[in-house]
């Protein structure tokens, strides 16, 4: 009855207007994809809100009999940073924490240190300069505001309002400001999870008990993984106020592609997500099956089918078993893929010092073989974007390495961005992959070819045209130029090596990599999780054969745990070598269970570095230190006694170099072998520094409210 009365309701609305009713209604009196949005209680009895176009959204009234307590005034101040480290670090033997409060409030874009430089005065340390916007963006701040009429104090007053003394979070980029402010409500203790699913569902505990709870996540990876708990405490009618830190507020209305989403420029996915789409009809099934997966191989995208619980073991005459399933494949427009070969020869041609860049979308597109061929009959030097290593082959006689803006391989960038004219095959763009939009590449040198589209320049853009079919007639009429590829080897000059390590050094990340470096070979595999690892695993050399995969345009943390165990269990000749942090770990590790199950002889280094270093370099504060944990015993743990597993825990060169040896010997050759490195909090790449400095620049662009 219930059910059909809802139907009746929202059948003459679109489903995705419905959805979004749904999800207002009952779970985001703010619409999340506001940036600036506003929810403005009256008073604690009577939470009816506004949303941004005015439309009056049905309040989520606290339940009489547990209403929200008053505040209290004698709770407890934040945890003091600097016990709290103490306590958790791995690492017993570097010099003491620095102080949270010190470093917090030097590298603080808002409270006291802002006075200063609304003043004009300059940051004292690099590190505070590196994290703050430009003296120029923050005049626009200078009206000595009270530092208490923020946004984020204002929800973290009304948090406090309505009865939230805790908040369970995940810090993601999108959201660290915002939890900056919410630190700075003494009445509020911020409570960091493993994952969003947990905080999603420990804010749906807290609500059950007092009333209301409350999640912070960051948008799409973090939105898309608390969803879960809030379609949960939806059916169970609790209050959980979910909050997604979301993308810069330029960005809205512009067609920038950002990290963390799906690689459209669609900011408003993460609410549409809420819409149920389910298939019940039987008699439709068949078709709809297998135009899904014919939908999914042709565009290499995931597709949605639900199958009704009721139905799997029911005939029906469509199912006729010797109907082979029938793919569809992708064919060029033969007019405009002469059209867009001609125009792109004549381009390339025409240049003097010419260059190949290579992207993710050479997958999608099966283009790799035709890549080589390409690059072979131009003979331009040949780049990888970072997304995109692993896809073409390393052991190319003229592959310069990554070319990632100023985190690029040495001389790559060079070349790449003083080249007249650039052939990117299969690019994607977003913030994270133009490190903080700080490429200097040019549209008009541009010919970029994607899976079915070409455009040459700032000029024509021919659709229909498939990647393998263009790359081929392009490879007949292109003309051979090496001018790029000479003048690489003039300038390159070798990286440099790296120092050897003195009796009983604390294990330095560089050596490290050298070690894993040595490992690598047709029969390995390297998955890098988000982290410092990109950057580390990113600088490897790959032989031929030799598999990479990581996921940067999701970026999603934990994703390196269930991916290797589902390439292990494709891989069967290859031995996976796994890089994952101490977070990313802290958010999957479970699946070691299935990896042991398995019988995977995968190779684990667990980085322990104590916290969230990326983050770190983005935008520190406190949490980004995580609760340090017994890694080897947890892997043993899981083991139970079944299986085989073998497990070390590494602090010098020393030990590593045996550790090595040890997983590589005869005796493990066959067992899950797992190495938690312990590493200084300090000890990044230096790509990593760079990246995140122009990241946190280009996240912290200010609003263009403030700047105009
Ligand atoms: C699901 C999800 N939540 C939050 C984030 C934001 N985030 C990106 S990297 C990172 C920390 C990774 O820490 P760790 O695995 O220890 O690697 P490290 O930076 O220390 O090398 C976090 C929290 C994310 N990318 N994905
Ligand atoms: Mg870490």
């Amino acid at each position: 009855m219930v059910f059909k009365n809802w139907k009746a309701r929202y059948s003459k609305i679109s489903s995705a207007e419905a959805a979004e009713r749904l999800f207002r209604k009952s779970v985001a009196p703010v619409p999340i994809n506001t940036p600036i949005g506003t929810y403005a209680p009256s008073n604690p009895s009577n939470y009816s809100s506004q949303t941004s176009s005015g439309a009056s959204t049905t309040p989520s009234t606290p339940r009489d009999d547990i209403g929200p307590e008053p505040p209290s005034p004698d709770i407890p101040k934040v945890q003091e940073y600097k016990e709290v480290q103490e306590e958790r670090r791995p690492y017993p033997d570097i010099p003491k924490v620095q102080e949270y409060k010190e470093v917090q409030e030097e590298r603080r874009p808002y409270s006291a240190s802002r006075q200063q430089v609304d003043v004009g005065m300059q940051a004292q340390s690099p590190t505070a300069q590196r994290h703050r916007p430009s003296a120029a963006n923050y005049s626009v701040t200078m009206n000595n505001a009270p530092p208490e009429t923020t946004l984020g104090r204002h929800i973290a007053r009304r948090l406090v309002e309505i009865g939230v003394k805790d908040v369970f979070h995940v810090p993601g980029d999108f959201n660290l400001l915002l939890l900056d402010e919410l630190l700075l409500e003494p009445q509020l203790n911020l409570v960091g999870c493993c994952n969003e699913l947990n905080a999603g569902y420990a804010a749906d505990g807290y609500a059950r008990c007092k009333g209301v709870g409350a999640v912070v996540v960051t948008f799409t990876v973090g939105g898309l993984s608390v969803i879960n708990s809030i379609a949960g405490a939806y059916s169970e009618n609790l209050p959980v106020i979910c909050i997604v830190g979301g993308p810069n507020s330029h960005d809205y209305g512009t067609s920038r592609i950002l990290h963390h989403t799906i690689g459209h420029p669609d900011f408003s996915q993460e609410l549409r997500c809420f819409q149920t789409v389910t298939l019940n009809d039987l008699n439709s099934a068949h078709e709809q099956v297998d135009y899904a997966i014919s939908t999914s191989i042709r565009e290499s995208k995931p597709v949605y089918i639900s199958v009704s619980c009721n139905l799997p073991h029911i005939s029906n005459p469509s199912f006729v078993p010797d109907l082979p399933f029938g793919p569809q494949t992708r064919i060029s427009n033969p007019a405009t893929l002469q059209a867009s070969v001609d125009a792109a020869a004549e381009f390339l041609n025409r240049a003097v010092k010419p260059v190949l860049v290579c992207g993710p979308k050479i997958r999608v597109a099966k283009a790799k073989k035709a890549c080589v061929e390409f690059a072979e009959a131009a003979g331009y030097p040949v780049a990888v974007m970072p997304s995109a290593k692993g896809l073409f082959p390393e052991t190319y006689s003229k592959f310069i390495g990554t070319y990632w803006g100023a985190v690029s391989s040495p001389f790559a960038l060079e070349i790449v961005e003083s080249a007249d004219a650039y052939i990117f095959i299969g690019p994607i763009f977003n913030d994270y992959s133009s490190v903080g939009y700080s490429l200097l590449i040019k549209k008009d040198k541009m010919l970029v070819v994607q899976p079915d589209r070409v455009t040459v320049g700032a000029g024509a853009s021919y659709g229909c045209v498939v990647m393998v079919e263009f790359l081929t007639l392009l490879a007949q009429k292109v003309r051979k130029n090496e001018v790029a590829w000479e003048n690489y080897k003039r300038i390159f000059v070798p990286p440099g090596v790296v120092q050897k390590s003195v009796a009983n050094e604390p294990l330095r990340i560089n050596v490290l990599f050298q070690y894993i470096q040595n490992m690598l070979n047709a029969d390995t595999a390297v998955i890098a999780e988000t982290g410092d690892s990109w950057f580390n695993c990113q600088k490897l050399k790959l032989p031929e054969g030799c598999g990479f995969e990581f996921q940067m345009q999701y970026g999603s943390i934990g994703w390196s745990v269930g991916a290797t165990l589902g390439y292990a269990q494709a891989a069967t000749s290859k031995r996976v070598i796994s890089c994952i942090g101490d977070g990313s770990f802290q958010v999957t590790c479970q699946d070691i269970s299935t990896m042991i199950r398995q019988n995977q002889r995968n190779i684990i280094f667990l980085i322990n570095n104590g916290g969230y270093t990326i983050e770190v370099e983005i935008h520190d504060g406190p949490y980004n230190v995580i609760k340090n944990w017994d890694y080897c015993a947890l892997v043993d743990a899981i083991k139970n006694g079944e299986g085989k597993v073998w497990t070390t825990r590494v602090k010098t060169e020393d030990e590593l170099s045996r550790a090595v040896a040890e997983c590589l010997s005869e005796k493990n050759r066959d067992n899950l072998c797992f190495i938690e490195i312990i590493a200084h909090k300090d000890d990044t790449s230096k790509e990593l520094l760079e990246w995140g400095s122009r990241v946190s620049a280009a996240n912290g662009r200010m609003s263009q409210i403030l700047t105009e």
